[in-house]
């Protein structure tokens, strides 16, 4: 499986943890047990590493190859995951238990569910997991890993209630990956979009393109960092968007689309960014 992928996969991917089940025939209070409250918060990965399960001493250091994470605890036991790797931003949802160092993650609909082994000091979190894959020699076939996470606490990053409103797209650029300088605004093109969300996180999102047909479309949001994590109603696989936003002005970017810049019917892998202005705010009814 490509890397991105597998590093989403540190929560997205199944994982039968070896010892977890819940027999704990130990005697007095596990070391390693963690409570809710300790682990609610925005954690962002300052270590993020592949390890060869045939030898565990073959380690990729994936922060340096560019990797990158963030994962979100909250207090109703939802679990939110974003990693980026090779270019590649990708989210993980679902709502999670803890018991004997571990998470179980129980995935949204169509994610898979998995466990992963968690230790925490003060405020840094261990994350493990060992059913992962990664080509460490390059050959193209994949060994088995251990991926490891540590993350710390951070304090950066926005809330649903930061974007509450009613927003326009003034721009939505479409970025060939095989050529960056290529670009297609498709707001230029006629098309419009407009989103509204409410405090809850609830989206509904409607596209009208150049010929005039429409396409709506609703979901709910999750901020996680700096990232926006969208889940269509629909289509249950979670779309991150990072996310730069001042004011009424909001830019979202998705790495994971296409778009046919040359027109021959085929997509090529790209890139968009929407800028996003605020027509409407929560308790300003009306326009500007
Ligand atoms: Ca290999
Ligand atoms: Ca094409």
């Amino acid at each position: 499986m490509p890397l991105d992928r597998m590093v989403t996969a540190a929560v997205g991917a199944a994982m039968i943890a070896p010892g977890c089940g819940d027999d704990n025939s130990g005697a007095g209070p596990d070391p390693n047990e963690l409570t809710l409250s300790e682990l609610v918060g925005t954690w962002d990965a300052t270590g993020l590493e592949a390890a060869n399960r045939a030898d565990l001493s073959e380690k990729v250091d994936l922060i340096e190859l560019g990797g990158a994470a963030t994962l979100k605890i909250e207090s109703n036991r939802r679990i939110a995951f974003v990693a980026t790797f090779e270019s590649e931003t990708e989210a993980a949802t679902g709502s999670f238990t803890i018991g004997n160092g571990f998470l179980y993650i129980d995935g949204d609909a169509g994610q898979e569910s998995m466990t992963l082994s968690c230790s925490l000091s003060g405020d840094t979190m261990t994350v493990a997991n060992t059913a992962q894959t990664y080509d460490f020699d390059g050959n193209g076939i994949e060994e088995g890993a251990r991926i490891t996470m540590v993350l710390e606490r951070s304090a950066s990053g926005f809330t649903i209630a930061d974007i509450v409103g009613t927003w326009n797209a003034t721009r939505w650029e479409f970025t060939n990956d095989a050529d960056p300088s290529e670009k297609v605004d498709v707001i230029e093109r006629g098309v419009t979009a407009t989103v509204t969300v409410q405090s809850d996180g609830r989206y509904a999102l409607l596209i009208t393109l150049e010929d005039g047909s429409t396409d709506p479309s609703a979901g709910v949001l999750q901020t996680v960092g700096e990232y926006l994590v969208a889940r269509d109603d629909v289509d249950p696989e979670p779309e991150a968007f990072s996310c730069a936003l001042a004011g009424d002005v909001m830019a979202l970017t998705s790495t994971n689309t296409s778009y046919d810049f040359d027109e021959d019917g085929l997509d090529e892998n790209a890139s968009y960014t929407v800028r996003w202005e605020r027509r409407v705010r929560p308790g300003m009814p009306g326009d500007e």
